[in-house]
């Protein structure tokens, strides 16, 4: 039999739970509650070639504990969302729709679209009862992405709040394969959160505010808290998210069952790699199988991170499943670089507020680097923190990528595929393959939300050297910050947002 990866892969003294601020998970005392599946965006209409979806961005109370509802915010649903399935060629038509009381933006994670506005980052506000339209076609392989506010510095408050939803990506090759895609019922989305609850089960973030990340000890799967999942077929597909502000989650199940990783973030792997372990930074995205063949009806099998159990996965009677994970996944070839082009350096520095990128904080109207576009190019990401210190998860926006090195050695085996999120070790230096399709402006970053939102982040213009030069409406802070105090109804002076204090410490103006 193939040896299974036992390991997690990453350097172990960088996990979070290292640090000051870490929070620890405790299991909650509430009953256990069936998973709650999202379920499927409806599509407006649909022909061949078009599909129309309404994205609505609203606040609503769910039942997440016990006694009274919690008050939250969604995505055509009051905590998190429904689940958006776009196909690969198809030309999507978004309305996009805010009723909440504050702006908002619709970040596309993963997508390969344009920026800054179709990508939704921090330029492309949609304002209290305002409508707004985008039209994309994706042209990447299947995969699973997701969508979430990204209004910074105000990102990490509104994903608190419950601003996440997945996303999927389908295309002809991955629905040939002989793997699980019954949505639901084999073919599962996990999307992995923590929350603290307050008095009468409230989110209160600015309660919980540390610039490292916000944690809190309860975890919450799909919007719930102590779940369980009713097994009815001996292979189920599990598309886990890591969709937390800050938390790293170390995936093991019970009996060291080994599972297939067959896809990251944005494709298939090459290959399914065989783990007992797997440890997901925050926006990475990991999908498994898992073959129950060895349990009977009435078996039980936990889901852990560390040692705290996250969901159960009760045992039914199910049909004999002979198929077979295919042995080769997908064909990705590595593309050759141009020999004279310099490699990029981003290095992503500093804990607390003082988090920067290059020596820089982020500032929404200055453009920090530029490419080409279609061109290849290295990009070498270091994470100058000292050991112990964070894992940063680096994520590029409007791209997908490869990982070639890891301080000059191959990356882990289940990181050969495309992604747009690469959790970079504390002292590490990692190399990646980077090539944008579109022209436009795109952030990167540290996806720990609130080192993004204090400043962990920069913006690169792509251009197209053959046409001229186009100029972007961008965002500025003074008309970020009049807004949000005019939609909270309070003076300019009383507003807060996460990231705000990261500047203020260190004598800087957003
Ligand atoms: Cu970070």
């Amino acid at each position: 039999m193939e040896q299974s990866n036992k390991k997690y892969f990453f350097d172990e003294p960088a996990f979070d739970l290292h640090d000051g601020g870490y929070v620890p998970l405790i299991v909650n005392n509430a009953p256990e509650m069936p998973l709650n599946i999202p379920p499927i965006l409806k599509a407006d209409r649909e022909s061949k070639n078009d599909i129309y979806y309404t994205v609505t961005a609203k606040s609503g109370k769910s039942q997440i504990l016990p006694g009274e509802k919690t008050q939250a915010w969604g995505y055509n649903a009051n905590f998190l969302g429904k689940t958006i399935i776009f196909h690969r060629g198809q030309k999507n038509h978004i309305t996009l729709k805010n009723d909440l009381p504050e702006l908002t933006t619709f970040h596309w994670h993963g997508a390969d679209v344009s920026g800054p506005y179709v990508d939704g980052g921090c330029h492309a506000p949609v304002y209290p009862g305002e409508i707004k339209h985008i039209n994309f076609t994706l042209n990447q392989p299947a995969a699973t992405l997701w969508l979430h506010a990204h209004p910074c510095p105000s990102t990490a408050e509104q994903v608190w709040q419950g601003l996440a939803t997945m996303v999927i990506v389908q295309d002809e090759h991955e629905s040939q394969l002989s793997i699980p895609r019954n949505y639901g019922v084999d073919d599962i989305p996990i999307i992995l959160q923590d929350r603290h609850f307050h008095k009468d089960n409230q989110f209160d973030y600015r309660a919980d505010y540390d610039p490292d990340g916000v944690a809190g000890p309860t975890a919450v799967i799909n919007g719930t808290v102590n779940p369980y999942f009713d097994v009815t077929t001996q292979k189920i597909r599990l598309r886990f998210l890591n969709g937390a502000n800050r938390r790293e989650w170390r995936l093991h199940f019970s009996d060291d069952l080994p599972f297939d990783q067959i896809a990251g973030d944005c494709s298939l792997l090459p290959k399914p790699i065989k783990l007992t372990g797997l440890m997901l930074s925050c926006a990475e995205r990991a999908e498994v199988i898992i073959d129950f063949s060895q349990y009977h009806e009435g078996d039980e099998v936990t889901l852990y991170t560390d040692q705290v159990p996250l969901l159960k996965f009760r045992i039914h009677n199910f049909a004999k499943d002979t198929t077979k994970i295919p042995d080769h996944l997908i064909n990705l070839k590595k593309p050759s670089v141009e020999p004279s082009l310099p490699i990029r350096h981003v290095v992503m520095q500093g804990m607390d507020e003082s988090v920067a990128i290059d020596d820089k904080k982020f500032a929404m109207e200055r453009i920090d680097a530029e490419q080409i576009v279609g061109e290849y190019q290295y990009w070498d990401v270091t994470n100058s923190n000292e050991k112990p210190g964070m894992v940063h998860p680096f994520h590029i926006h409007g791209t997908r990528f490869l990982v070639l090195t890891r301080n000059g050695k191959d990356p882990y085996p289940n990181e050969n595929g495309f992604k747009d999120t690469i959790g970079v070790n504390p002292g590490e230096t990692v190399r990646i393959l980077v090539k944008f399709d579109l022209p436009g402006i795109y952030m990167y970053h540290c996806h720990i939300l609130e080192h993004e939102d204090g400043g962990m982040m920069a913006q690169i213009e792509i251009v197209d050297p053959k046409k001229p030069h186009q100029k972007y409406q961008l965002m500025d802070m003074n008309t970020l910050m009049n807004a949000l105090a005019e939609e909270r109804g309070i003076e300019l002076s009383n507003l807060w947002m996460a990231g705000m204090e990261s500047y203020e410490k260190m004598g800087m103006k957003m």
